[in-house]
């Protein structure tokens, strides 16, 4: 039998808090009985007494503890709240709840009878069939509302999960205690976001269950429009700080121009280059096949050779320094493999610079230009691909398109949408 602490943070709840005890102790919690569930209320002093009525309830309600702290945001609250659960109160799984009737506690045991499925994280969802978000939230709302859970979708390659700032949810605290939840980049309302995306990271098994979000009918929201910004800030952090390795890849990639960039001009004056376009000096004037005896065209491709050997070394060496390939023989292996799909790349050079020059003439502004555009636009992506998909194998294809994080992806598969009982 496992420990569910229900952590509820409250601020100024004096008109829900006793009610939501009374109705989750009394009804709620009696029909859980696979799970012992305790509910650990955090208020930050609140001005209005939610503290003192949360005190005369525990008089009654074992189940019922009391953190009291000082004001920090909701997600620093609940960071100190959710350290009490895991540390002193031994919780194997945490509920993220409402103190005030938005999120229904008859959900409560829908979210854990989620969990009892296998599940890691389980979250009301709003944004999946059977959910719902207020009726009578104006268009304001409700557009900011789908479109902030949109953005963190798409920034952090979370496809599959609909509400990424659901506030209801039940997580297993073997996921939780991995999380710095020290380092948080929100102390407010975003820390949601981030919770999600770490624990994703981590492997979690993540579903979603609907819930309608009810209107509040009591007391007020402590929402605010910098919730919204600050949100905004913790998609672009997130994704910032697992970027490094694209802008890494990007550093490499731009060093690799310019080599390719003075090779071409170096080879294409060279000796070299005119000796093996010679030996092809007889099909000089067919269309397609002439462009084997122009020198130029032979300076790109060497000059792509040495770029190629360049990045794949240093992309080895810093870019993938995790997945860094250091045994010799699978060096070689790989380096071979490597220039194989980098045939491509080298064929694209050939024939855009060779057709370029000679069309337009062999002169070093026809040359870097062609270079650019074709390195810009066929290169870039074309080696990305091959860089992920066959050397360090960080992706996977799945057959839409989509191109994820084979870490994030793997997991966020399961989606269950299990209508709601009446
Ligand atoms: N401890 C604590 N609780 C808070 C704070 N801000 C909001 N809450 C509580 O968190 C829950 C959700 O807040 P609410 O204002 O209803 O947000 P909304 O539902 O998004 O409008 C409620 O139970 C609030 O009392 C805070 O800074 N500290
Ligand atoms: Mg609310």
């Amino acid at each position: 039998m496992s420990k569910i602490v229900i952590v509820m943070p409250t601020y100024n709840e004096s008109e829900n808090i006793g009610r939501m005890l009374d109705v989750l102790v009394k009804r709620e919690l009696k029909g859980i009985k696979n799970h012992k569930v305790e509910i650990l209320v955090v208020d930050s002093k609140s001005p209005d007494g939610t503290a003192e009525i949360v005190q005369e309830k525990m008089k009654k309600y074992l189940q019922v503890h009391l953190l009291s702290t000082d004001k920090g945001g909701l997600g620093a609250d609940y960071v100190k709240g959710m350290k009490y659960a895991m540390g002193t109160m031994k919780a194997d799984a945490i509920m993220e709840m409402d103190s005030d009737f938005q999120h229904d506690p008859k959900d409560v045991k829908r979210l854990i009878a989620a969990l009892d499925r296998g599940v890691d994280h389980v979250i009301g969802s709003r944004y999946i069939k059977g959910g719902e978000i207020p009726k009578e939230w104006g268009i304001h709302r409700k557009a900011m509302s789908f479109f902030g859970s949109l953005f963190a979708r798409l920034m952090l390659f979370m496809f599959s999960i609909h509400d990424m700032t659901s506030g209801f949810k039940l997580t297993k605290t073997e996921y939780l205690k991995k999380v710095n939840l020290d380092n948080l980049y929100s102390k407010y309302y975003a820390y949601k976001i981030q919770i999600l995306y770490e624990i994703a990271k981590l492997g979690a098994k993540i579903t979603e269950v609907p819930i309608i979000f009810y209107e509040r009918k009591e007391g007020t929201s402590k929402i605010s429009r910098k919730d919204l910004i600050d949100s905004f800030l913790v998609v672009v952090k997130l994704r910032i700080r697992d970027s490094k390795r694209f802008i890494k890849f990007g550093i490499i990639g731009f060093l690799g121009f310019v080599i390719n960039s003075l090779g071409l001009e170096f080879f294409s004056s060279s000796q070299v280059a005119k000796d093996i376009a010679s030996y092809f000096s007889h099909i000089n004037n067919q269309e397609i096949w002439g462009v084997l005896a122009v020198p130029t065209a032979w300076a790109a491709a060497l000059a792509t050779e040495i770029a190629i050997v360049w990045n794949f070394s240093m992309n080895n060496v810093w870019t993938f320094a995790k997945e860094r390939i250091t045994n010799s023989l699978k060096l070689l292996y790989k380096f071979l493999q490597f220039n194989l799909t980098s045939v491509g790349a080298i064929i694209i050079q050939f024939w855009v610079i060779g057709m370029a020059v000679k069309i337009f003439g062999d002169t070093i502004w026809v040359r870097q230009i062609a270079l650019v555009f074709s390195v810009g636009f066929l290169i870039v992506p074309y080696n990305y691909t091959m860089y992920n998909v066959f050397i360090w194998k960080r992706w996977r294809v799945p057959g839409f398109g989509w191109i994820q994080d084979k870490s994030i992806s793997k997991h966020l598969k399961e989606v269950v949408s299990n209508r709601r009982p009446e």
